[in-house]
């Protein structure tokens, strides 16, 4: 295939943009060469500036999961465009959209919308350290909760792909305040209880990781969590913004049957504009301004044509039973195709999958938090992706992201992308 203008494009964008991208995963640097640059899409494909189709594992990061352009959100963007895009004031669709998503998701009566889940989940974590009256809270090494200076700490996606997990920018009066520890471990939450005995306002997860690639959380770790929260006043918040909707109906809290206290989300939530929320019962949410003392505010919080887009998109999703066992489905069919054709080819790899999430590991060992993660083989992945690339089938550009399979992939596509697989790893 052939990229002349995305390489033109790309190169005109780097003298006005940093690093000619808006988010630095975006910029190839993980995997070398140039950005694609789109001009449109719909259902499963990307159609890219020099004319080529490709088959999306991304789908925007996750919110595209019934795919691209599709036509019950376009349909309500268009009609809300029509009526204004923007007043500040509030408006009868952000109670409508609340209402469904309280009526989803299991253990929240209120929600509180705003631009991204980087915002939700920073918010979050005021709110708790509000509610709570502590400062300290615990995240996961390679958990990636958005690029506020609290999280930017051990941080996966973007941050692990550039090496720069520890962000400079962030205080160490920041820092201090975030005590870290590894996935799946709970023996490493609870050294950091013992010594911070009543410090600690909220433990910070995401119940499914998907920013170190895909990986589940071990049988046992979210029930502990829990636990350990409940005998130290401390809040739990799962942060959902790619699995909130994606998973289950309700998330990993219905996949797996554990109620956090402070839900974030964010992608799917918003229909592919820019939305975050989150959500928490009654008495936590009410410490929020204007009825409690815990500042959050934006102008185009609850904005219009987003909500119409989050709205439509809940609704297509609440009102298809069958929607997430045939991503299921769709999803282990993938998984099984690549898993024999990598293994034919005597390539050593682990895949990890929960639903409509996957990624490969390029690594023969179980990758269970960051540590293991890291251990993949790079040089590998960036074979992989550019095969894949040119064969016409786009996956996230760095080893450390999960792919989001949508609901417009057909099994057909699957097919020709298990055989590029196959044609591609023969190549290593
Ligand atoms: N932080 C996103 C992946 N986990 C990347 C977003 C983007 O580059 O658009």
């Amino acid at each position: 295939m052939q990229y002349q203008r995305s390489s033109k494009l790309f190169a005109e964008a780097e003298k006005v943009i940093p690093g000619g991208v808006n988010s630095p995963v975006r910029a190839f640097k993980g995997v070398g060469g140039t950005p694609i640059f789109v001009k449109s899409a719909k259902g499963a494909y990307l159609y890219d500036e020099d004319g080529n189709k490709l088959i999306d594992y991304i789908n925007s990061w996750g919110p595209m999961i019934l795919g691209h352009a599709y036509q019950p959100v376009i349909d309500a963007i268009t009609e809300r465009a029509k009526l204004g895009t923007s007043f500040g004031m509030p408006t009868e669709l952000e109670t409508q959209i609340a209402q469904l998503a309280v009526s989803m998701v299991p253990n929240i009566d209120k929600i509180r919308f705003v631009n991204s889940g980087t915002e939700a989940c920073m918010s979050a974590i005021r709110l708790a350290r509000g509610f709570t009256k502590r400062d300290k809270i615990i995240k996961f090494a390679g958990c990636y909760h958005g690029h506020s200076d609290s999280f930017l700490i051990q941080a996966g996606s973007g941050a692990s792909t550039f090496g720069t997990p520890n962000s400079p920018g962030v205080t160490q009066g920041t820092a201090k305040d975030t005590l870290l520890a590894n996935y799946n471990d709970l023996e490493s939450v609870k050294l950091l209880f013992e010594a911070n005995k009543n410090e600690i306002a909220a433990i910070i997860v995401e119940p499914v990781a998907g920013n170190m690639g895909c990986i589940p959380p071990l049988a046992g770790f979210l029930e502990g969590l829990r636990q350990i929260c409940n005998d130290n006043q401390t809040l739990l918040i799962f942060d959902e913004v790619m699995t909130g909707f994606r998973l289950a109906k309700g998330g990993v809290q219905e996949l797996y049957n554990i109620n956090a206290d402070i839900i974030c989300f964010g992608k799917v939530i918003g229909g592919g504009l820019p939305v975050g929320a989150f959500a928490a019962r009654e008495e936590i949410m009410n410490y929020l301004a204007p009825l409690g003392p815990v500042y959050q505010a934006g102008t185009l919080s609850g904005n219009p044509l987003a909500m119409a887009a989050g709205l439509s998109m809940l609704q297509s999703i609440n009102n298809d039973l069958e929607l997430f066992q045939r991503l299921d489905e769709k999803t282990a069919y993938l998984e099984t195709g690549i898993k024999k054709v990598l293994t034919q080819n005597g390539i050593e790899f682990t895949i990890n999958r929960v639903g409509s999430m996957i990624s490969i590991h390029f690594d023969k060992n179980p990758v269970i938090d960051f540590q293991t993660a890291k251990k993949g083989d790079n040089e590998t992945f960036k074979k992989f992706f550019h095969g894949l690339l040119n064969e016409g089938v786009y996956i996230a550009p760095s080893a450390y992201e999960s792919w989001f399979i949508t609901d417009a992939l057909t099994y057909d596509d699957l097919d020709f992308t298990i055989n590029v697989i196959e044609k591609v790893s023969k190549t290593f």
